[in-house]
């Protein structure tokens, strides 16, 4: 195959332009020095290249095979692949200037024909890895397993019937957490690949959570051996590949993560578009996050309002990214998490720079959404309304309610008491909407 450099024919690294840029490739919004509320633009987003949907899906769909014809996929020897494909994605990552970039084990490096062998070719990737990042910019957001792909794993990994899969998963990711370790990943995840169900006819549900609690907990045990620092991230989606996962959404992950015992070390990779399969918001599942205080990372990507399923489309929606900014910066912005684009160019995206569009797009979409967003604080926009409305809680009375100094009966009482009317407010909806507009 060519080398690296010669893939894309863009050559230097994207530059920021402003908003008139008259190039076709510029950021225009993605101004990564500038400092807003305390921190350079490039901290507080922590823009993550994806390895497995930028360098290892093929463009396949239900009805069709492979589209991008990419050299890496064609070959006999897989690790010289394996060693091209990170060529291409370390060129990605500099002509982008992105700070951080993910993958799993099986994007990085082949199975071998025994778990030895591909813990061994994973390893030797991850020198290569290593021997990159020495000179590059980009750092490890998060690095993970893939304990879904391979037929082994096709009724779960954790969950699976068979204790020896559920042994062998424990093998894969070892491994992976370790390299991880290694590369200095500031988080490790754990999305729930296949751990759910098709049919209640052939599956206990009971019995699967708490293998799965158990899978958790060990991961977390080891975590603490090694001394890796960064959190454990769950990843909730209600659906696909399984019908019905059990990491459905963060309220459910919640209780699980409460009755596993496992709050203190495990958090949320939330994903907008397995928010929306859920059938909620992708604020609204930030939102939550952040108020039961496991927010951890954020999957950036998109649905497709027409289509039931997780279509991974670039996210270029800032009315929407807007909000969940707000929520994000509100409660100071991120911490070891950051933006990962799991984020797939359309099938007919064939050409190379195809890639780099995308990035440069919603890298743009997401900057200047985050502009509103501190621009909406700054102003308190939204938060000054919200604190008015919640006022009386912020009194005496409110307060000495919430730290259970009344019974029911003497609230009961002072309810009963003569000239007590509490009189309703609006919730003034469209009015907030509206000051919303003025910012996207
Ligand atoms: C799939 C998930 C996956 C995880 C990483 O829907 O989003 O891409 O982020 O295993
Ligand atoms: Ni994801
Ligand atoms: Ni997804």
């Amino acid at each position: 195959m060519n080398a690296a450099s010669e893939f894309f024919t863009i050559r230097t690294p994207i530059a920021y332009g402003g908003a008139q840029a008259s190039t076709p490739l510029a950021f225009r919004w993605y101004d990564k020095d500038r400092v807003v509320r305390g921190r350079r633009l490039e901290d507080h987003l922590r823009f993550a290249v994806c390895y497995w949907h930028s360098f290892c899906w093929p463009g396949l769909d239900p009805f069709g095979g492979e589209t991008f014809l990419r050299p890496w996929h064609h070959g006999s020897d897989a690790m010289a692949q394996a060693r091209a494909k990170a060529d291409v994605a370390f060129e990605l990552f500099h002509l982008l200037d992105v700070p951080f970039f993910a993958f799993h084990d099986a994007d990085a490096a082949p199975e071998g024909r025994t778990l030895a062998e591909s813990v061994a070719n994973l390893n030797a990737i991850a020198d290569v890895f290593e021997q990159k990042m020495a000179t590059a910019k980009v750092r490890l957001l998060w690095g993970t397993a893939n304990l879904f792909s391979h037929r082994r794993y096709m009724a779960g990994a954790a969950t699976n019937p068979d204790p020896e899969i559920f042994t062998y998963a424990a093998g894969q990711v070892r491994a992976a957490l370790e390299v991880t370790h290694r590369l200095g990943g500031q988080n490790y995840v754990l999305w729930g690949g296949r751990e759910g169900y098709e049919t209640l006819l052939n599956t206990d549900i009971g019995r699967e959570l708490d293998q799965l609690g158990r899978f958790v907990s060990l991961v977390v045990e080891h975590k603490h051996k090694i001394g890796f620092k960064g959190p454990i991230l769950i990843e909730p989606k209600p659906k696909e590949p399984t019908k019905h996962q059990y990491d459905f959404d963060v309220a459910t992950c919640y209780g699980f993560l409460q009755r596993y015992d496992l709050l203190k070390d495990v958090k949320l990779n939330i994903e907008q578009n397995h928010a929306i399969l859920a059938g909620h918001s992708f604020q609204h599942e930030v939102a939550l996050a952040e108020a039961l205080g496991v927010f951890g990372s954020l999957d950036i990507n998109r649905g497709d309002d027409l289509l039931g399923w997780d279509t991974d489309q670039f996210a270029m929606n800032v009315s929407e990214l807007v909000l969940v900014f707000h929520e994000i910066l509100n409660r100071g912005g991120f911490t070891s998490g950051g933006l990962n684009f799991d984020a797939k160019i359309r099938r007919q995206s064939i050409d190379p720079d195809d890639l780099i569009h995308a990035h440069v797009g919603s890298m743009d979409a997401c900057a200047r959404a985050f502009l509103a967003a501190a621009d909406m604080l700054d102003a308190g926009v939204l938060t000054a309304p919200l604190a008015e409305r919640y006022k009386g809680w912020a009194g005496a009375e409110g307060r000495a309610i919430l730290a259970g100094q009344h019974s029911l009966a003497d609230l009961a009482d002072r309810a009963m008491g003569s000239g007590f009317d509490p009189q309703p407010r609006s919730g003034r909806q469209e009015y907030l909407e509206s000051l919303v507009n003025r910012y996207v």
